[in-house]
């Protein structure tokens, strides 16, 4: 569909100085589609690190960044700090945050708005709850959840949707090809007819939640499927198939 694939590697609060070094020694050594956009996002403490050891093809996200660019907020961080580090994107919204660390919609679209005022790509996380999918509530779930972001964004290009159902999230049941392609599709259309065509047709819409090597070409053969955002799966090689998912 024109849209360049996205392969975002979510590395959540894991790996140390040790294991990243091998997990980038494996990447900078890869075989890599230069047809992909490629982003590794490591906790926030190692993202200086990792920027400085791994292939300049590869470009690295923070996890969370905060709606302002400095100030008294301890334990956070800005993505004027991101930017500083060499980072070139950072991923709001994630359903860790929202559901662990108790993230709004609207907070999570005031992250957004600032995130991209200061110059960073945001990979923008919606996705329902098994109980919410059980209820028949999925659409009107995602459609609140990008409506929110939607509201504070006004240049969709350095925006990246990801779609990531909470039930496939670490639990090792990924969507089927079927289930993920329907909802991307009604997230196109949402954005066609609340935002624009044009936005529609360019703006990627990535799927996560359990993606592996072993499931990953099928999702990537979905006409409305863009590319993946990995947990797990980004800390182990198969990660390179996953980013070579579509050749
Ligand atoms: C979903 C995904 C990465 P995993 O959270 O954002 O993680 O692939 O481990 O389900």
């Amino acid at each position: 569909a024109g849209r360049k694939f996205f392969v975002g590697g979510n590395w959540k609060m894991n790996g140390n100085k040790s294991e990243i070094q091998s997990i980038v020694n494996s990447l900078n050594a890869a075989p890599l589609n230069d047809q992909t956009d490629i982003v590794v996002s490591p906790p926030a403490v190692y993202l200086e690190y990792t920027r400085g050891i791994i292939s300049p093809k590869i470009r690295t996200a923070g996890q969370n960044s905060y709606k302002v660019a400095k100030g008294a907020f301890t334990g956070d961080v800005s993505p004027q700090m991101l930017i500083d580090v060499g980072a070139d994107w950072v991923i709001l919204g994630h359903s860790e945050r929202r559901n662990l660390f108790g993230e709004n919609d609207q907070l999570i679209a005031e992250k957004t708005a600032f995130a991209l005022e200061s110059g960073l790509g945001v990979i923008a996380c919606i996705g329902e709850k098994l109980e919410e999918r059980e209820a028949g509530r999925t659409e009107e779930v995602v459609f609140q959840q990008l409506a929110a972001i939607a509201a504070k964004v006004s240049s969709w290009d350095k925006v990246v949707v990801a779609y990531e159902p909470v039930w496939a999230i670490g639990t090792g049941k990924t969507a089927t090809p079927q289930q993920a392609q329907e909802v991307h599709a009604q997230l196109r259309n949402w954005l066609k007819e609340k935002v624009s065509e044009s936005v529609a047709s360019s703006t990627r819409i990535i799927y996560g939640g359990s993606v592996t090597g072993g499931t990953c070409k099928e999702l990537a053969n979905e006409a409305d499927i863009d590319g993946f955002l990995v947990g797990g799966a980004s800390l182990k090689p198969e990660f390179i198939d996953i980013i070579n998912a579509r050749s």
